[in-house]
């Protein structure tokens, strides 16, 4: 009943914008009568004929151009047909199943309208209502069912030489059939062999070894459907720069800069931290980035290996905490935007004249990519280093103490601090 209704307050509407005074009012109530059983079913023809008053001059449809489209709507449709605008004609709606459109004519034999979204696939009816008819096409025009679709995070990712483990990238997808372990993955054109099925959408798949660095399309397979994505990347070796080390706390005094309620004191040293930033325009995967101290007599020693995956967004900040549990850092998918330290502490000296930090791959065949040297007393309990230049490229090789400076102090609740993991210097984000 609330169809009928519908369906006669729009026919209503546009009577109403009508100025021609010669109507005929029986057609009028005709046209009305026909609209209204059409909607019940039993209107369709199929052939496209006019149901409206008896006579030569009923609207009818005789195609739709093209006569599909997607469920989201937008399709530009050509109805053909005749007595589109003859005299009398009042103004024209159009409806696909029971949606009004707006309609441009464009002859008498010719209307221009857009099809609108729909909740299913399948064919609806199509009506052309004027005051001289109704034209009802019975099916005249078919959703058709929405394609295979896939998205993954995070969008970049790398391979290791010495296990041939990859970054893992989460696929969803819709439009194929539930995913099983028969499920295949392929980078371009080689397979991922580790693979993990989430759930009847989801899947898990590491970057296969030795792909070229660059875009590449990921593509999974399930029960004969695929889906494919473009745009996804393999990252390429990083250039000196690429990360910056951008703060470093050395010695957090009784501070609490990984904000987990805990301050450091004694033997308790979890708040240092190292404040890594992206200085490209692109993500940067760091799983299979460790850090390592070279300071004192443990050269190479690491201090912490970024889990996988972990991706630094462009221009973003991830801070490594020596431990803890670091609070109230915005959420970056399963990596977070701060870590403690997969080694259980950092180890930064307070007094050493010269502390390096450097990163190497996990394995030797990786260069160097971040190396940070501090030839100066560190700032004093509570005050960290922090690139003079905050979150910008440093191009000296290695980096220099004279690429630093001691902290500025900043507001901080009631007070202030100084330092600012995972922000700028003055507190602002990255
Ligand atoms: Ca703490
Ligand atoms: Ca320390
Ligand atoms: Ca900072």
């Amino acid at each position: 009943m609330r169809t009928r209704l519908l369906v006669a307050t729009l026919l209503v509407a546009g009577l109403a914008g009508c100025n021609d005074g010669n109507k005929q009012g029986t057609r009028k109530q005709a046209a009305a009568a026909a609209v209204t059983s059409g909607t019940t079913g039993t209107g369709g023809t199929g052939a496209g004929s006019g149901q409206g008053a008896p006579g030569v001059d009923a609207p009818q449809v005789t195609g739709l151009a093209p006569a599909s489209g997607p469920l989201d709507g937008g399709t530009p449709v050509v109805i053909s047909g005749s007595n589109f605008a003859k005299s009398n004609a009042g103004q024209t709606l159009v409806l696909f199943g029971n949606t009004a459109v707006a309609v441009t004519p464009a002859s008498d034999t010719e209307l221009h309208v857009t099809a609108p979204a729909h909740t299913q696939p399948g064919a609806v009816d199509v009506r052309v209502v004027n005051d001289l008819g109704v034209a009802t096409r019975a099916g005249a025009f078919t959703y058709a069912p929405r394609g295979p679709s896939l998205t993954f995070v995070p969008g970049v990712g790398s391979s290791d030489l010495a296990t041939q483990r990859g970054t893992r990238i989460r696929l969803s997808v819709k439009g194929l059939p539930p995913l099983t372990a028969a499920v295949t993955v392929a980078f371009g054109g080689t397979a991922a062999t580790e693979l993990t099925v989430v759930d009847a959408e989801t899947v898990v798949a590491e970057v296969p070894y030795g792909l070229p660095p660059g875009a590449t399309a990921i593509t999974v397979t399930e029960g004969g459907v695929a889906a494919t994505a473009q745009g996804f990347r393999v990252q390429g070796t990083l250039a000196y720069g690429d990360l910056t080390i951008n703060e470093v706390l050395f010695d957090p005094g009784s501070t609490d800069p990984n904000n987990d309620g805990v301050p450091s004191a004694g033997n308790n040293q979890s708040d240092e931290f190292i404040e890594l930033v992206n200085t490209t325009a692109n993500p940067v995967d760091l799983t299979f980035v460790v850090l390592c101290d070279q300071s004192g007599q443990n050269q190479s020693n690491p201090i912490h290996m970024f889990p996988n995956p972990t991706t630094l967004p462009p221009g973003g900040a991830i801070v490594v905490f020596a431990g803890g549990t670091p609070l109230e850092f915005a959420a970056r998918h399963a990596s977070g935007h701060a870590q403690a330290s997969t080694h259980g502490a950092l180890n930064l000296s307070n007094s050493n004249t010269t502390t390096e930090i450097l990163s190497l791959e996990d394995r030797s065949v990786f260069p160097v990519v971040l190396v940070f040297r501090a030839e100066l007393s560190t700032p004093g309990a509570g005050i960290s280093l922090v690139n003079r230049n905050d979150g910008q490229r440093i191009t000296s090789n290695p980096a220099r103490a004279a690429d630093y400076e001691a902290h500025p102090a900043r507001p901080h609740g009631q007070g202030t601090v100084r330092h600012s993991a995972g922000v700028k210097k003055d507190g602002a984000p990255f």
